[in-house]
């Protein structure tokens, strides 16, 4: 069976297990501290990052993108009927959302509002260009889950779970986005493709009383000189 090496609050680990799960295909998960790296994971894993994907003949695979290529390669894509031009459109508007995780990931760490709205801003342009891409149709290519869905979903799932906690909607101005995130969430991906722990554990990270949003989003203060906290998510 595979076995996905993972750390429990990653977005790129999520992407690969929102793809297992929604293609049904069955696989084991060996959590991580990335704080302390086991020895038998750095050794396999050539970036020393998660996810590791292992085969069923043991062999590591690294990066998610060639990770995901990978469970397409071996199973049916999602959107089987998507023509050579619309696999290359899709791969392109999957790259925009996983090259936002870890702005998405600082925007959430952000310890003060001025630092927040610096970041936010970024992810606001990648927001805009989706924004006038989507359609009123459930997913991003239609009526059927397609690989771009599952490429933008950790960050969907990551600003439901801002709004429903510190009531900061990300998606205020985007009601195409936030229907995209609603149908998302109706696929139950959402929860199929993480831990039990795993909201405890984003919130605790993210949504601490050091982060704007975990103070509910409502300073009034200036910069924080004190703005060390790394930029990354995990
Ligand atoms: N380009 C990598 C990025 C993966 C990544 O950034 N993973 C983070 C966790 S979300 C990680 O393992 N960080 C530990 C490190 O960089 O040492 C991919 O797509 O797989």
């Amino acid at each position: 069976m595979i076995k996905i090496i993972s750390f429990t609050i990653c977005p790129f680990v999520q992407r690969v297990t929102a793809l297992l799960e929604a293609k049904n295909i069955p696989y084991e998960i060996e959590f991580i501290e990335l704080s302390d790296k086991p020895d038998w994971f750095l050794e396999i894993s050539p970036n020393g990052q998660v996810p590791v994907l292992l085969t069923e003949n043991g062999v590591a695979l690294f990066e998610s993108d060639a990770i995901v290529e990978y469970i397409d390669e071996i199973t049916p894509a999602l959107n089987e009927n998507a023509d050579p031009i619309e696999r290359a459109q899709d791969r392109a508007w999957g790259y925009q959302a996983t090259k936002q995780y870890l702005v998405q990931c600082s925007t959430m760490r952000s310890r003060d509002q001025i630092t927040f709205n610096d970041r936010f801003a970024k992810l606001k342009k990648s927001f805009d260009r989706v924004e006038k891409r989507l359609s009123e149709a459930p997913y991003f290519s239609g009526s059927e889950l397609g690989n771009v869905d599952i490429a933008w979903l950790p960050l969907l799932h990551r600003a439901q779970i801002v709004r429903n906690v510190s009531g900061y909607d990300m998606f205020r101005d985007y009601p195409k986005l936030r229907n995209w995130q609603d149908q998302l969430e109706k696929t139950g991906l959402y929860e199929r493709s993480i831990s039990d722990d795993f909201q405890g554990k984003f919130i605790n990270f993210y949504l601490n009383e050091e982060t704007f949003l975990g103070r509910g989003a409502s300073d009034n203060e200036t910069h924080c000189k004190s703005e060390s906290q790394p930029s990354v998510c995990c």
